[in-house]
């Protein structure tokens, strides 16, 4: 039997690799295991136990909060704020900024989390997960924290990485050497390496995107479903469709298999024109991890990881997965902006 790499000897691991490593970044990650494990049991169970169904309280982005989504939000903040290392925390159930109690040591790390990814699944025991893209302070540590330490681009992150709370669950991340894997193992409560070094196949064979929204999209994004639809596209045979609605399923499932996840920008609703999906807690963790595993992601113009975020519940088209796949969406909305016709 293998020996089997547990996420704590491969952190470590990695730690060695940088230099002037203080062990700050290994503490956090240490907290965020201790809170996947702690959402797992509470998932798994979750038929059992009063977590399903509404709080009855409404989030920053108009939602309807879910008990569970309040609750890994809960474990997240508890546990993250005593890795002792964090500067400030900013969640998608939050409104601003979270700041680490004056009672807690402090660090030079900030981590922008969504507790649970997937809400409209949670109650249907579909898959769902935990979204997690972690940068460093760019201000002096001793000053105050600017607003700009938390909007970096993606580009500065130095980690990503999701949860998937499936038939088994996995931790995905990447600290930019990479994209590895690891399973929990109930039987010995650890996340052990199982997916070494994943790379996104090229050319993708899967689109993923709601096309229940079809008729709110404009001509162009019409044009690019047509074309994973077409047997004239690179395959030379129709994509296959596949939706769960959790965006970490759909894109785990594409980075294993090869594909394109699409959640484009739609005439819906006015207060949203640019989708649903959100840049900093959402896109750029994704977007991190399926350039390190040899992919791409776009806004449906620039690379996502170049994107400057304005404000913390930044929404953006976003069009993530096989290289050859976003190219050529890439491509069609070059060519639309450029007037040539396909
Ligand atoms: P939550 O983080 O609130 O769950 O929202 C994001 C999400 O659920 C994604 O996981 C998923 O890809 C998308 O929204 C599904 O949206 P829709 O139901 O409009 O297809």
């Amino acid at each position: 039997m293998p020996q089997q790499v547990t996420v704590t000897e491969h952190i470590l691991l990695h730690q060695k690799m940088v230099p002037g490593a203080t062990g700050q970044f290994t503490r956090l990650f240490n907290e965020l295991v201790l809170s996947a494990k702690i959402i797992t049991r509470a998932v798994n169970k979750a038929g059992l136990v009063d977590i399903l169904g509404f709080t009855g309280d409404v989030n920053v982005q108009g939602e309807e909060v879910k008990k569970l989504d309040e609750y890994a939000n809960r474990i997240l903040i508890h546990r993250l704020a005593r890795s002792g290392v964090l500067c400030a925390m900013a969640s998608e159930e939050n409104a601003d900024i979270i700041e680490v109690p004056d009672s807690l040591p402090r660090g030079d790390y900030i981590i922008i989390f969504d507790p649970l990814d997937g809400s409209s699944n949670i109650d249907v025991n579909v898959n769902i997960g935990t979204i997690f893209s972690i940068y460093k302070r760019k201000s002096d540590s001793g000053g105050p924290l600017m607003s700009s330490d938390v909007l970096q681009k993606g580009s500065e992150q130095v980690a990503a990485g999701y949860v998937l709370y499936g038939s088994s669950t996995m931790l995905v991340f990447t600290c930019g050497d990479g994209v590895h894997g690891f399973t929990l193992d109930p039987s010995v409560g650890e996340f052990l390496l199982s997916h070494p070094n994943i790379r996104i196949p090229e050319q993708g064979k899967i689109y993923s995107v709601n096309e229940g929204y079809e008729r709110y999209w404009d001509r162009e994004t019409k044009q690019v479903l047509a074309y994973f639809k077409s047997p004239k596209n690179a395959l030379r045979k129709p994509y296959s469709g596949r939706y769960i609605g959790s965006l970490v399923a759909d894109f785990h499932r594409n980075l294993l298999y090869g594909g394109i996840f699409l959640y484009p920008a739609d005439l819906r609703d006015p207060k949203k024109p640019s989708g649903k999906l959100r840049l900093t807690c959402e896109c750029n963790p994704m977007a991190f991890i399926v350039e390190q595993a040899g992919g791409m992601a776009i806004d449906g113009g620039q690379r996502v990881l170049d994107i400057e975020p304005d404000h913390l519940h930044q929404r953006i088209p976003f069009y993530c997965g096989s290289l050859n796949d976003v190219k050529m969406v890439q491509d069609i909305f070059e060519e639309a902006r450029s007037g040539k016709q396909r």
